[in-house]
């Protein structure tokens, strides 16, 4: 017999614009379940829904999210506002799109005006999202932080095996 269990309360939020931005944010997603870290995902837009992308950052923190993931594309306004709307940590990531090659994500969501930081990772670059609200969680968390030198040895490990074949 199986006992049904509550799942874990979402300790990262993981948003975008649109569900185009999936097939780069799931890097985030994948990376997050790599540390067993629970999170939350949906579709919040900037600019399609306002008021539900003000209402999610005003709830975030006091529904137990600690960190909040937003991927968006083009005019990239969903992680700044989400920002200026939450005390938590934000990670942004800028999704390219067809034009510009994501340049128009990246300077959309990097530029922001002092005293609204957001963390903002490379074009595309959402599995670093994924590993930085990792490390952000470990600072307090001390199975985060021993799974994340695990992780980082196991980076050391793989190049120094690439060293060695190209040695050989
Ligand atoms: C942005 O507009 C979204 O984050 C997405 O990257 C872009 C295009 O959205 P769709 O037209 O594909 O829904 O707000």
């Amino acid at each position: 017999m199986t006992t049904p269990s509550t799942p874990p309360a979402p300790r990262v939020g993981l948003i975008m614009g649109s569900d185009s931005d999936w097939p780069t944010m799931k890097a985030a997603a994948e990376a997050l379940a790599e540390f067993g870290i629970p999170f939350e995902v949906g579709v919040v837009s900037a600019h399609r829904t306002p008021q539900r992308m003000l209402d999610y950052a005003k709830a975030a923190a006091g529904r137990g999210v600690q960190v909040i993931i937003a991927g968006a594309g083009g005019a990239a306004h969903l992680p700044g506002m989400v920002a200026s709307a939450t005390p938590l940590p934000v990670i942004g990531v800028p999704v390219p799109l067809k034009y510009l090659d994501g340049m128009d994500s990246l300077l959309s969501i990097v530029q922001m005006p002092a005293g609204v930081p957001v963390a903002t990772v490379s074009i595309g670059g959402a599995k670093n999202a994924g590993l930085l609200a990792a490390r952000i969680l470990g600072a307090s968390d001390p199975a985060i932080q021993a799974a994340m030198a695990k992780f980082q040895a196991g980076l050391e490990e793989m190049v120094l095996e690439k060293d060695e074949k190209l040695r050989r």
